[in-house]
C-alpha cells in the first residue's frame, strides 16, 4: 500500500495514536484486513467522480466545503480502490478522528427513546397513539407513532410520515424524531397552524427504524460509528446490511450499492432481505386504502451534510419511468422551498453520488410518495460528523420546523406547488 500523508493541521499528532484505535474486529466491521477507517478524499468534484468512489464500497459520509473532497468510512482495501482513482487519500487521525469517542449522555438511547415516546403517548392520549410495525432482527420494537387532530366520521385525511436512524450512527435523527412527537403533542391546541395542520392531515413518526443498529454503536459507552443492521450474513463473517440499499425498487440496479457484506453500503442478499426494511415497507403498503396511498408526503432524516435530496438516486437523469416533468418538478420546488427555511442545499439525490435501493426511490417509484432526504447538521466533517457536541440539538432540530410544516401543508396535494392541483388533484383545486 502506498504511504498517506496526515493532514497538514494535524501533523502534529503522533502517528501512533492512529493505529491505537483501530481495534475493531473482522466480525465487527471491515474486511480481514483492518477494520474501517475515516479518510478524507480530495479530488472528487462531480456527481461522476463521487459515484465511483462509492463504488469502490466505501461509504460516502460527506462532500467538503471545497465541493472538491469527500469523507468516507472505507476499509484500507477500499482507501487504496479510491487512491487508484487518482485522488489524494489521508487517514483522518486521532484526535480529531471522532470515532471510539465516549457516548455523549444528552443523545437518547433506544431505551430513553422508548421512554419518551411512552410518556408523549400517556400525555397527550387524544392525540397520539404507539404502535410497533414490527421488529428487528434481534427483536426489538421499530415503534411507530400516529398523531392527529380531531377525527369527523369517514373523513380520510392524507398522512405524512418521518423516518429516523435507517443508519445507526445518525444519532442527530433521533433527536429530530424527538422534536417532532413533542411539537405536535405540546403545541396542539395553542400554535395556530400546528392545530388546523392535525386537524386535517395524520402524522406518523418512525422515530428509530434501526434499533439494533442504534443499540450496538452505544452499548459499549464509546460509539463504534456503526451504519448498517446487526444482522449476519450467510458464508461471511461481516455483520449487517446497508438498509438504505435494501429497498425494492431497482434494486442493486446500478452500482449505487455493494454486492459484498464487508462493505459500508452492502444491499443485503435480496430485496427488503432486512427484517427492518420489510416492516417498514410492510406498514406503508398498509396505508393502501380502498387502492389509494394515504401517505403522500414524506422524509427520511439521516446526517450529515446540510442538504434536501429527492429521487431518483439510481439515475443521474431527472426524468424516466414513473417520473415524469411534472413529478419531478413538483420533488424539485418543494425540496428547494424547504431548502429556504433551513438553509441546506437542495438537489437530487444522484447529484451526490449513485445510491439503489434506496427508500426515497421505493417510496416514489413504488408507492407514488413524494419522497425526501434530509442530511442534517453538520455540514461537513469537521462540525462534528455524526457525532456533533450535545449542544447543538436543540437548534439542529428546531432548524427542520418550518421544512416539515411546510411539507405537511401540501400533503393534500403536492402538485399545488407548482401550480397543477387541478389536473392531478380534482375537487382539492
Ligand atoms: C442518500 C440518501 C437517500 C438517497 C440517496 C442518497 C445519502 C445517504 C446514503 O448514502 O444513504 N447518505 S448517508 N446518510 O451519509 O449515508
Ligand atoms: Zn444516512
Amino acid at each position: 500500500m502506498r504511504a498517506r500523508t496526515l493532514l497538514t493541521p494535524l501533523a502534529l499528532v503522533p502517528l501512533f495514536l492512529a493505529t491505537a484505535v483501530s481495534s475493531g474486529s473482522a466480525a465487527e466491521s471491515g474486511t480481514p484486513e483492518g477494520p474501517d477507517r475515516q479518510y478524507l478524499v480530495e479530488g472528487p468534484e462531480t456527481p461522476q467522480e463521487r459515484t465511483q468512489v462509492a463504488r469502490t464500497g466505501a461509504s460516502v459520509d460527506a462532500v467538503g466545503e471545497d465541493a472538491a473532497s469527500v469523507t468516507v468510512t472505507a476499509t484500507p482495501g477500499e482507501a487504496e480502490a479510491i487512491e487508484d482513482l487518482g485522488h489524494e487519500v489521508t487517514e483522518v487521525p486521532v484526535p480529531n478522528d471522532l470515532l471510539h469517542q465516549p457516548v455523549d449522555p444528552a443523545y437518547h438511547t433506544y431505551d430513553e427513546l422508548t421512554g419518551v415516546v411512552d410518556k408523549v403517548v400517556a400525555d397527550f392520549p387524544s392525540l397520539a397513539e404507539k404502535t410497533s410495525v414490527g421488529s428487528s432482527h434481534e427483536g426489538r420494537d421499530i415503534m411507530a407513532v400516529r398523531i392527529s387532530g380531531e377525527e369527523e366520521a369517514g373523513e380520510d385525511k392524507p398522512e405524512v410520515l418521518f423516518t429516523h436512524q435507517q443508519h445507526a450512527r445518525e444519532v442527530l435523527t433521533v433527536e429530530m424524531a424527538i422534536y417532532l412527537l413533542t411539537m405536535f403533542t405540546e403545541e396542539y391546541g395553542s400554535d395556530e397552524r400546528i392545530t388546523e395542520l392535525l386537524d386535517s392531515r395524520t402524522i406518523w413518526i418512525l422515530p428509530s427504524v434501526n434499533p439494533d443498529g442504534a443499540v450496538y454503536d452505544t452499548e459499549s459507552g464509546s460509539y463504534r460509528n456503526w451504519r448498517k443492521n446487526r444482522q449476519p450474513n450467510s458464508g461471511s463473517n461481516a455483520m449487517g446490511t446497508d438498509l438504505n440499499r435494501n429497498w425494492d425498487y431497482n434494486w442493486g440496479c446500478c452500482g449505487g450499492s455493494s454486492g459484498s457484506p464487508y462493505s459500508q453500503t452492502y444491499r443485503g442478499a435480496s430485496p427488503e432481505s432486512a427484517p427492518e426494511v420489510n416492516v417498514v415497507a410492510d406498514f406503508v403498503r398498509s396505508r393502501v386504502v380502498d387502492g389509494e396511498q394515504r401517505i403522500t408526503a414524506h422524509i427520511d432524516f439521516h446526517t450529515y451534510g446540510e442538504l434536501v435530496l429527492w429521487p431518483y438516486g439510481y439515475t443521474y437523469d431527472e426524468t424516466g419511468p414513473g417520473m415524469s416533468r411534472d413529478d419531478y418538478d413538483a420533488h424539485a420546488e418543494l425540496g428547494e422551498l424547504m431548502a429556504e427555511t433551513n438553509g441546506y442545499t437542495p438537489q437530487q439525490s444522484s447529484d451526490l453520488y449513485v445510491t439503489d435501493g434506496s427508500i426515497n426511490d421505493w417510496m416514489w417509484g413504488d408507492q407514488g410518495i413524494f419522497s425526501f432526504t434530509f442530511e442534517m447538521h453538520p455540514g461537513s466533517f469537521t462540525g462534528g460528523g455524526f457525532y456533533p457536541p450535545g449542544g447543538v440539538i436543540e437548534e439542529e432540530t428546531a432548524r427542520n420546523r418550518d421544512a416539515v410544516l411546510d411539507l405537511t401543508a401540501y400533503a393534500d396535494c403536492p402538485y399545488r406547488v407548482i401550480g397543477k392541483e387541478a389536473e392531478y388533484c380534482g375537487s382539492a383545486a
